[in-house]
């Protein structure tokens, strides 16, 4: 191992530095819309431009103090979804607009426009299922459905949209004396990050300047919301009144802190919201950094003594607010009406598709770690398994199999035959899984690296060049896969006969596709690096890891022809990832608070699409108490990605090193996950056809039981399984919720002496 990785190492073994990292108040773009939204500036609809272009209803929307035409369009798409988009009417320069994430161009139905009371456009489907009222001045959208208001649009008035400018420098007095939609004076620009914002030794310079959105929502009635991952936070979405707003925005966070809003490796802007008989969501589709705020107000009853001689009362109904602000691009939002878990499910589907379908052996029990050292290594683990009588399906190989951090390759030393060693797990229907990162290292003898330079496929800096950033490798460039080229290129390397030393059991692993750059702002890649197209960094950096694993399951799909199902597993992800494969929730720590943390997390992952996924088993980061690494594996084994993994420094943890009654309990846990392949083979199935999570919150299959609502502790696998996983140390005894027959119903479980798999309870529901 080189010195400057060993520093990295090193550096990385403490607890995360969360310095690193920025909180919403050094964050410009949220300095910049509080500060003007307090100045309460409103937004209204010029009623006359109001017109009906092919499948949308536009009309411009005018902020009072700034002037500026924004155009507003709303769309009806099949399956109950609205679809809002506002941008400026005519931009100095296109915004971007997230493209590959929607499968296809959402079928519309029509909307049609019907007048009103003065001041307002009501817009309805034929068959009334589809109805929004547009109030002019000040603007603002009611969806209504059943002749109830479901949510408002704007309702707060905290629309936001910085409209593209030139730099101030290049401007006339006249048109600085114009600007007036934010405070510009020359000491405020600073704060507010407008061209230029520092964070650390790190300067931003923005050259198309501020182009932040922002909008709210109000859900009338909704006290409980979900989704918007990824954090390591309660399922329930919590207020954020009182602290930080939930951050969206890829970031490498080693051994990140759990109960905490910061943005970790993923980002799905997609949130649901749930009451008594109705769920709804909201997916604002929006790849630059997105902060979201969480506001419920509760129902109140005032009593009107003014009103006569009876006390008169008034009810105000429980509502919660959440505000979304974007760094870049336009609003583009899509509503989704419901009204049951199922149908929301389906509706966001819809959008963004289903998940892929598994092959079979992925939901098998995989083993993991960095590294297994050599072929040697490989073979005596996987014949330990053997040895043990434990199933697994897949060896995992990690950065250290391959020659100095250059993928596609193998160590000649440690790895000199692996199609050997593919050929003895392939004798045992076994499969190896290599990991596959996407910084390439600049080095002129690596084939990969003189391909993608040759042909311009590297991500840019600001003067050109290709981008170089320290990761893995030492100095690297970052492949492009934002460009249609560059995939289709890093596709073809997974060829068997372009990747040497491949065989068609050979399945990937994507990691560090936030991505990661060592000693990069927030550890990751400048804002201003340029992609494809010349877009900026900063509008599509949620994305990168999603076109990542994009061009390696395609690869995969490829190589075989189209016949085989390919297995990817990313760490950074974005709506529609789904469709490629499977999400893992990071690096963990070896302590029960994350094994416990892990449910939430993956239920939220569930919900908005993303049904196969998991956590490292045992915790990466650490060495997990004998007793922890058992519970790890009796909850993990039904947990839908299920893989043991541990850092390099970490004490071997294959399941027969802690003696026989351990290894019995976790020989029992494993196989415990292969009596049920056929029901997980079953469930994902139908997550692929029909949409519905394989994991799910109790509060999806028991949607009209309060007490679902808030728990995460337990939850169903399909309809017919129920799962509380023992999470504390020292427990014998578990008190599980009976849902279903709305009564406080709890089940007493006591297992026997030791640690019994107590993990599940299936009953006739
Ligand atoms: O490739 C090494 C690790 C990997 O084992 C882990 O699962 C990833 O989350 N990778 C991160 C990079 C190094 C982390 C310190």
């Amino acid at each position: 191992m080189e010195a400057a990785e060993k520093e990295e190492i090193s550096v990385k073994d403490e607890a995360v530095d969360k310095n690193i990292f920025r909180d919403c108040n050094r964050i410009a773009f949220y300095r910049r819309q509080k500060q003007w939204l307090s100045k309460k500036s409103t937004y209204q609809v010029l009623l006359d431009s109001v017109t009906t272009v092919e499948d949308s209803t536009r009309f411009q929307i005018i902020n009072e103090a700034s002037k500026v035409p924004l155009l507003a369009e709303i769309y009806g798409i099949e399956g109950n979804i609205f679809r809002l988009k506002i941008n400026e009417e005519s931009p100095l320069k296109p915004r971007y607009e997230v493209p590959d994430v929607l499968t296809s161009k959402p079928s519309t139905v029509r909307l049609i426009p019907c007048s009103g009371d003065t001041g307002s456009l009501i817009l309805a489907d034929e068959k009334g299922d589809l109805r929004c009222h547009i109030t002019a001045n000040p603007f603002k959208v009611d969806l209504v459905s059943e002749e109830e208001v479901v949510m408002s649009i704007n309702s707060l008035g905290q629309l936001y949209f910085e409209h593209l400018q030139i730099l101030h420098k290049q401007r006339t007095a006249k048109e600085n004396e114009e600007e007036a939609s934010v405070d510009t004076s020359q000491e405020n620009q600073e704060d507010l990050g407008l061209w230029e914002e520092k964070f650390g030794k790190f300067v931003d310079i923005k050259a198309n300047g501020p182009s932040s959105v922002g909008l709210d929502f109000s859900l009338h009635e909704f006290e409980h919301l979900y989704g918007i991952p990824q954090h390591a936070e309660s399922h329930r979405l919590k207020n954020t009144r009182d602290g930080d707003a939930y951050r969206l925005y890829n970031l490498d966070v080693y051994g990140y802190q759990i109960y905490d809003k910061m943005g970790i490796y993923g980002s799905v802007p997609y949130l649901l919201a749930h009451k008594l008989g109705r769920t709804i969501g909201i997916f604002w589709l929006n790849a630059s950094e997105t902060l979201v705020e969480i506001n419920t107000e509760p129902a109140v009853e005032y009593t009107l003594t003014q009103m006569g001689p009876v006390a008169a009362k008034r009810k105000v109904r429980s509502r919660t607010h959440v505000h979304w602000m974007s760094e870049s691009g336009i609003i583009d939002v899509f509503l989704l009406t419901g009204p049951t878990p199922s149908d929301v499910f389906r509706q966001y589907s819809h959008l963004t598709g289903t998940q892929a379908m598994p092959p079979l052996f992925s939901l098998g029990y995989h083993q993991c770690r960095w590294n297994y050292e050599d072929e040697q290594d490989v073979k005596a683990v996987d014949a330990g398994f053997d040895e043990h009588d434990i199933p697994y399906d897949a060896m995992w190989l990690d950065i250290e199999h391959t020659e100095g951090k250059r993928y596609f390759t193998w160590d000649q030393k440690r790895f000199p035959n692996p199609k050997k060693m593919q050929e003895l797990l392939r004798s045992k229907k076994r499969k190896l899984v290599v990991i596959s990162d996407p910084h390439i290292k600049i080095d002129p003898d690596y084939s990969v690296y003189v391909k993608a330079k040759d042909q311009g496929f590297f991500v840019r800096n600001q003067e050109g060049e290709d981008f170089e950033g320290v990761c893995w490798p030492g100095l690297s460039s970052y492949l492009d896969f934002t460009n249609p080229k560059v995939r289709g290129w890093y596709s073809s390397l997974f060829a068997f006969p372009v990747y040497q030393g491949s065989t068609d059991i050979l399945f990937l692993w994507n990691d560090m596709n936030e991505p990661s750059v060592f000693r990069g702002p927030e550890q990751t890649m400048q804002k201003n690096a340029i992609h494809h197209g010349n877009w900026e960094h900063r509008e599509l950096h949620n994305i990168y890891g999603f076109y990542h694993q994009m061009a390696t399951a395609e690869g995969l799909i490829q190589r075989s022809e189209g016949k085989e199902r390919p297995f990817v597993l990313t760490r950074s992800f974005f709506a529609g990832s789904q469709k490629y494969g499977a999400v893992w929730t990071g690096d963990n720590t070896a302590e029960w608070s994350y094994l416990k943390i892990s449910i939430p997390m993956l239920l939220t992952l569930s919900i908005t699409g993303i049904s196969f996924c998991g956590a490292d088993i045992g915790g990466f980061i650490g060495n997990p108490e004998t007793e922890l690494l058992v519970r790890w594996y009796q909850a993990g084994a039904y947990q839908p990605f299920f893989r043991g993994h541990a850092t390099m420094n970490t004490k071997r943890r294959e399941p027969w090193l802690f003696g026989e009654e351990y290894t019995r309990l976790i020989r029992e846990a494993i196989r415990e996950r292969y009596g049920l392949l056929p029901y997980w083979y079953s469930l994902f199935y139908h997550a692929h056809v029909a949409s519905q999570p394989v994991m799910r919150p109790l509060w999806v299959e028991f949607p009209n039981e309060l007490k679902t609502f808030d728990m995460e502790d337990e939850y169903m696998l399909g309809s017919a399984l129920l799962v509380h996983p023992v999470t504390e140390p020292k427990a014998t005894i578990v008190d599980v919720f009976l849902p279903g027959s709305n009564e406080d119903t709890y089940g007493h479980i006591e297992g026997p002496p030791g640690l019994s798999g107590i993990t599940s309870l299936s009953q006739d529901l």
